[in-house]
């Protein structure tokens, strides 16, 4: 299996799945801005959404949607518990989170890495966020340590990846002392820190 990434972006999160459920990732970088691979391919010949993540299997099925994909890769190997089974309630739950993350927090950020945005509806984006955030942290304060209590899952793996962005954004997590918690916990494992090392974004 390949995973299309670039580095620090939303691809982050099934790379570091992969990695916490023990397959050996195959990773091919993506320049987001000219849409080419590092070896050179036009990136939307091979997705047309010209977005990562992209896995390819190994039968050449190609998968996008980064809470598609780390399902995909959670039920692979079910072993590493990375998510509830299927068909039961709490994958349903399982699913409630990674919507959430999707919608409300990784489009959530997207205006602001968007330099076409004007700086007042940046400013009612972070408002907006400060608010998601503040959720997290009461639910994380109430429960924890992960967003489904004891167990790690995919959706602590997407979660952590976007709420990291705020340090690209002077975002101040130590507002909310749960979720900062949280992320330092997720980042010290050291199949994140695997991932974040292939990637370049620490060393
Ligand atoms: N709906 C997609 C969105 C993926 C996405 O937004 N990827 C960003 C990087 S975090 C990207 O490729 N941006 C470049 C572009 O949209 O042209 C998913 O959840 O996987």
């Amino acid at each position: 299996m390949k995973l299309f990434f670039s580095p620090g972006a939303c691809s982050l999160s099934p790379h570091i799945v992969m990695r916490e459920a023990g397959f050996e990732p195959e990773l091919e970088q993506v320049d987001l801005k000219t849409k080419r691979t590092k070896s050179g391919a036009d990136y939307t010949a091979v997705n047309p959404k010209g977005q990562v993540p992209m896995l390819v299997l190994d039968d050449g099925q190609k998968l996008t949607e980064g809470p598609a994909i780390v399902q995909y890769l959670a039920d692979r190997k079910p072993e590493a518990k990375l998510a509830p089974s299927n068909g039961s309630f709490e994958r349903y739950r399982l699913q409630e989170w990674l919507n959430f993350v999707t919608s409300e927090l990784h489009k959530g950020f997207s205006p602001l890495f968007n330099p076409a945005v004007p700086e007042e509806y940046k400013r009612m984006v972070k408002e907006t966020l400060a608010d998601r955030f503040a959720y997290l942290d009461r639910h994380l304060g109430a429960g924890g340590p992960f967003l489904m209590g004891s167990q790690f899952t995919v959706a602590d793996a997407y979660c952590f990846v976007i709420t990291s962005w705020s340090k690209y954004q002077k975002i101040d997590l130590g507002q909310w002392p749960n979720l900062k918690a949280y992320v330092d916990r997720i980042a010290a494992r050291p199949k994140v820190q695997e991932a974040m090392k292939r990637e370049g974004l620490i060393k």
